[in-house]
């Protein structure tokens, strides 16, 4: 198919549009092409991805995989896949839900070039956001192939990256093209014009560059870096008595979790608790424990996921039978009720020093605490980031910085998960693969024969994948 052919076919369908459109960059324009609607016409779409394979294979070596940016872009990358027998990767937009989804799906190797494809291309900012997830994962992206170049500075973008853009129609050519088959003219095309010499080439701010990639830094200079007292006393804790992991005690008497806490402190960095569900809880109880927990130095966690409005998690922490803000060093709480119950902590906090964990993700099946929340979640950690120690989370995220603590419950050496939707993943996987910093343990320790034996073979575990996970960059 020829370019006038093509430009011809887009008007037909209603893919260029004239009027005034807000662009992802935030600029205004006069026109606005929509390639989504291509799904529609099948014939056009596989034109269009044999235009933009020929493209590519014109000046460059076609990679070996091909991978689209989502979502108009999936179905072109299909369409060329299939036509050419190239294999595909995707790459998930969302936040990934829990350990087992990968960011990029599809079978490739470390080292592997992806042709990365594209509708259009404004700032590159999307194409720069995929490129990032596909060097995360050890792909290579040397060329990106676009339909349209609406010439607004991603070429000049991409190539800052060592990226090189071929692209089939440029919006200039689309413009006279349009223009001499009488389909823009008047004061549209002037408008459109007056656009295009206004913006050529115009940078504009990029809001995903890709990062430097992370390195991951040892516990004690995490110490450093935190920003919460607690998360630098764990931190330090985890590095003297070379431990990253913590035990779930989910027993229901008082002496059962007493004398577990004192046979497997000095294994353990922090011991969580649940005290609502201890049958004979009273201050006797929490006297020990502290005596216990400062005799072997490990942290206490109350895992009480606070979720109400501040004024109510005020009294839930500090009143009621528990008393939990006088001897918990970390407490978990939920975000749905907004950032402002953070503010139910903050007087107590200020006095203890304890910390708080945000639930950004959960370990049970078809938890909600995906995508969008969990992102809102760092947000609320950042801008409390004196009275959040960090995360209980199944993965590290790029928006996860190095002050935050994460913390992985989910964890057992032999089982997949229970039958109400506990999921669990191995030490290694959680620490070296998913990059947190400490596993929690319940059932796989407290259930066992030997305890004590099972806690060390944990933690052995858990403290190899961490220091592999160190040596390896
Ligand atoms: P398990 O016996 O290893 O399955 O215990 C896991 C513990 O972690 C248990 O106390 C849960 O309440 C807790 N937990 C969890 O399993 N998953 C989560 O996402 C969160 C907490 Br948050």
């Amino acid at each position: 198919m020829d370019l006038n052919t093509l430009v011809s076919r887009l008007h037909e369908i209603n893919a260029v549009k004239l009027g005034q459109f807000k662009l992802k960059s935030g600029i205004m324009s006069p026109i606005y092409i929509d390639l989504r609607v291509t799904v529609s016409s099948p014939a056009l779409l596989a034109q269009i991805a044999e235009m933009m394979y020929q493209k590519v294979s014109s000046s460059a070596a076609i990679p070996p995989l091909v991978c689209g940016v989502p979502y108009t872009a999936l179905p072109i990358a299909t369409a060329m896949s299939i036509a050419h027998d190239i294999p595909m990767v995707m790459r998930r937009k969302e936040a990934k839900a829990y350990g087992t989804k990968q960011l990029i799906e599809g079978r490739f190797k470390e080292g592997d070039n992806v042709l990365v494809i594209e509708d259009l291309v404004t700032s590159g900012a999307s194409v720069l956001e995929t490129v990032r997830d596909l060097n995360a994962n050890g792909l290579v992206v040397t060329d990106v192939v676009v339909l349209l170049d609406r010439q607004q500075g991603a070429r000049q973008e991409l190539a800052k990256h060592g990226l090189r853009l071929h692209s089939v129609v440029t919006m200039e050519e689309l413009i006279s093209t349009l223009t001499a088959q009488g389909k823009l003219d008047g004061p549209t095309l002037e408008l459109v014009s007056a656009f295009l010499e206004a913006n050529r080439n115009v940078t504009v701010p990029v809001a995903s560059q890709i990062p430097v990639a992370r390195k991951h830094i040892a516990y004690e200079e995490r110490a450093k870096l935190a920003t919460n007292p607690t998360a630098a006393k764990l931190f330090n804790i985890m590095a003297a008595k070379k431990t990253n992991l913590a035990v779930a005690v989910d027993l229901t008497t008082k002496q059962e979790v007493l004398s577990l806490a004192d046979s497997i402190g000095s294994e353990i960095c922090a011991l969580k608790t649940h005290v609502d569900i201890i049958d004979d809880f009273d201050q006797d109880f929490v006297n020990q424990l502290q005596l216990i927990a400062t005799k072997h130095n490990f942290l206490i966690f109350e895992d009480r996921k606070f979720a109400d409005i501040g004024n109510t998690v005020k009294y839930q922490f500090e009143s009621g039978v528990y008393h939990i803000s006088k001897w918990a060093n970390m407490v978990t709480i939920h975000g749905v009720a907004g950032p402002a119950i953070i503010d139910g902590f903050k007087d107590s906090i200020k006095q203890t020093g304890a910390g708080l964990l945000l639930l950004a993700q959960m370990s049970s099946k078809g938890s909600l605490c995906v995508g969008e929340y969990t992102n809102q979640m760092v947000e609320m950690a950042k801008q409390n980031a004196d009275a959040v120690m960090g995360f209980i989370c199944q993965e590290r995220l790029e928006s996860m910085t190095d002050s935050f603590v994460l913390m992985t419950p989910g964890v057992q050496f032999n089982s997949k998960g229970d039958s109400m939707g506990q999921q669990y993943n191995t030490p290694d996987y959680i620490i070296k693969e998913k990059g947190t910093d400490v596993i929690i343990v319940g059932r796989g320790i407290y259930q066992n024969s030997q305890p004590k034996v099972e806690a060390i073979k944990y933690k052995e575990a858990a403290w190899e994948a961490y220091q592999s996970r160190l040596s390896k960059q």
